[in-house]
């Protein structure tokens, strides 16, 4: 499935596919077997976490001959339930969409005002998880793989004005012309055929918010995807099993998704020199006199009890737990006196991309389709508007039947940050965020949405998200910063007051982007550690 497939790449797909979905796993070239590890433990270099950031540590890290272990505190998302697939789709939910629920939480509230999208599940580690806060809950993918396994593939590299925005620090000549390539030549970047998307029934929801778009003056772009179309194309043809064009996103895609288990972390796996650890979630980081690191693992079976708990060591230690899970490890470790030179940078700098989900009701003349691909292919580029700059992915909503429902993830600019603070009673972060800070998000959106309105004589839709909302305003994707570049940690990602510890994922971005992250979150990984491993050996 992914191009320019090579040896390593594929022993490294081979041990993926023997290893134990369950149990004490290490998944390793030497060692696929489920065979219990020893309760303290040692390995040069510790990944913790397995998503986008994770994963080019791993491999670059076994590339350099560094002997690397991955926790992950997800499970391994390689054996078929009872139905045969390894993944559940959107419309039939059950125990293995999300992380230990009883009932789904999907973004999409209701339909018609209706409770008809959320189904009761048993409790599982499932792959997609929604963490709550006080105003804002935060969706993560669980699984090795991390958020490659639940996101919807749009590999969009930002604009290069806003990039050095955010980040200044950091060489865009570099960014642009060495590390963005290579993310995406890692990642399997593709593009949709123009030919087959303007012919397809599964993208006519695109050509009509397209149309829609063009009517009000706005600029539509193709999007990127790590979703390969030319299986997506077969699909629709019926010549291979259909995955985004059976519903198959958010819970996971049983086909066609480049997720990392199957790029990064696969050739990281054919290194011989990476092993990763499923269902290990790392609690607590101490350090030793002699500068190594004590984790704190707890090993959790399918019911989400701590099986056990174990130790494990490492001189290097890479923090890739994602924008929450990489804040909370530090915070903690700052907070409980664990790693006490840490500096009050971590835990500052979060932000949510300026995410905001919207609907439109479109006309009874302008069908969206029954049949939609589940990987949004479009986008509305509105970024250069110099008071609301907003990106909008236009956005499936794949429910069998014609809806006329025109479905919108719109990132804006907003400037508010939120911040963590450790709660000493649950052992965990706590996101100060509040409603009203989404404020500047709603602005945006409304100015482009009534805009669009307008020109089509269309309105929005106040049936979805709950209590007569048009804007889903509580909820992210996206969730960037907590340990931001420069700032709680070097230009590289060495955190401040701490040598050999490194943060490589969505904790490093200060909150905004522009764009959808993923692509920029493994460019920057790639730059910081060709760093880090010329560097700091
Ligand atoms: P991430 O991929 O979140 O990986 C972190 C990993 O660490 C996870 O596997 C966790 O289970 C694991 N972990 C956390 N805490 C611990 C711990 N204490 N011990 C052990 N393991 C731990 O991090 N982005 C795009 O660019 N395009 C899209 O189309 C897109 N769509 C999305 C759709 C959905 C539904 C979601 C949820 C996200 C979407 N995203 C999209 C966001 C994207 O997936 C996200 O930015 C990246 O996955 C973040 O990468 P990180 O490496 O930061």
């Amino acid at each position: 499935m992914t191009p320019n497939l090579t040896r390593r790449h594929l022993l490294g797909i081979a041990a993926l596919q023997a290893a134990s979905a369950f149990g004490f796993t290490r998944i390793g070239l030497s060692a696929a077997s489920a065979v219990e590890p020893p309760a303290t433990d040692y390995a040069p270099a510790v990944v913790v976490g397995s998503g986008y950031g994770a994963a080019v540590a791993a491999l670059r890290l076994g590339e350099a001959g560094i002997d690397t272990l991955v926790l992950e505190m997800g499970r391994l998302w390689n054996t078929p339930g009872p139905d045969g697939k390894v993944f559940c789709s959107t419309s039939a939910p059950d125990r293995r969409s999300m992380w230990f629920r009883t009932r789904t939480e999907a973004p999409l509230a209701t339909f018609l005002w209706l409770d008809v999208v959320n189904k009761n599940i048993s409790p599982y580690p499932g792959v997609l998880d929604r963490v709550r806060y006080a105003d804002m809950s935060v969706f993560v993918g669980r699984g090795v793989g991390g958020g490659s396994l639940v996101n919807g593939g749009m590999a969009v590299t930002p604009p290069r004005a806003y990039f050095t925005e955010v980040l200044p620090q950091v060489d865009a000549d570099q960014m642009y012309g060495t590390w963005f390539p290579r993310a995406r030549q890692m990642l399997g970047v593709n593009t949709v055929d123009p030919a087959w998307f303007e012919a397809t029934e599964w993208y006519r929801f695109s050509r009509i918010a397209r149309r829609h778009a063009h009517n009000a003056g706005l600029r539509t772009v193709f999007v990127p995807s790590v979703y390969d179309f030319g299986h997506m194309q077969r699909e629709a043809a019926g010549q291979a099993v259909k995955s985004a064009l059976a519903g198959e996103v958010i819970y996971g895609n049983n086909h066609g998704k480049r997720s990392v288990d199957k790029t990064y972390l696969a050739q990281a796996l054919g290194t011989g020199k990476v092993t990763v650890r499923t269902l290990s979630r790392v609690r607590a980081v101490r350090r030793e006199p002699d500068g190594t690191f004590v984790l704190t693992v707890d090993e959790t079976d399918a019911s989400g009890r701590v099986a056990r708990t174990v130790e494990v060591g490492c001189r290097q230690l890479f923090l890739g737990a994602g924008s929450l899970g990489s804040t909370e490890i530090l915070l903690r470790a700052r907070e409980t006196g664990a790693l006490p030179g840490l500096g009050q940078d971590v835990g500052r700098g979060w932000g949510h991309n300026g995410n905001l989900m919207t609907g439109r009701a479109m006309h009874v003349w302008d069908t969206v389709g029954a049949n939609q691909a589940t990987m949004p292919a479009m986008g509305i580029d509105d970024w250069s508007n110099p008071t609301h700059p907003v990106f909008a992915e236009i956005a499936p909503l794949p429910m069998g039947f014609e809806h006329w429902i025109s479905l919108y993830l719109a990132i804006t600019k907003n400037p508010e940050r939120g911040t963590f603070t450790y709660d000493a009673a649950s052992d965990s972060a706590k996101l100060n965020w509040s409603r009203s800070q989404n404020q500047p998000s709603v602005t945006a959106a409304k100015s482009l949405f009534d805009r669009i309105n307008r020109a089509n004589a269309t309105i929005h839709r106040y049936d979805l998200f709950g209590g007569n909302r048009i804007f889903a305003d509580d909820f992210t994707y996206h969730p960037l910063g907590g340990c931001v570049l420069g700032r709680a940690t070097d230009d590289w990602g060495r955190v401040k007051g701490s040598s050999l510890l490194y943060v490589t994922d969505g904790a490093l971005i200060p909150g905004s982007l522009g764009v959808n992250p993923f692509v920029t979150i493994t460019a920057l990984a790639e730059r910081n550690m060709a760093r880090i491993l010329a560097e700091d050996a």
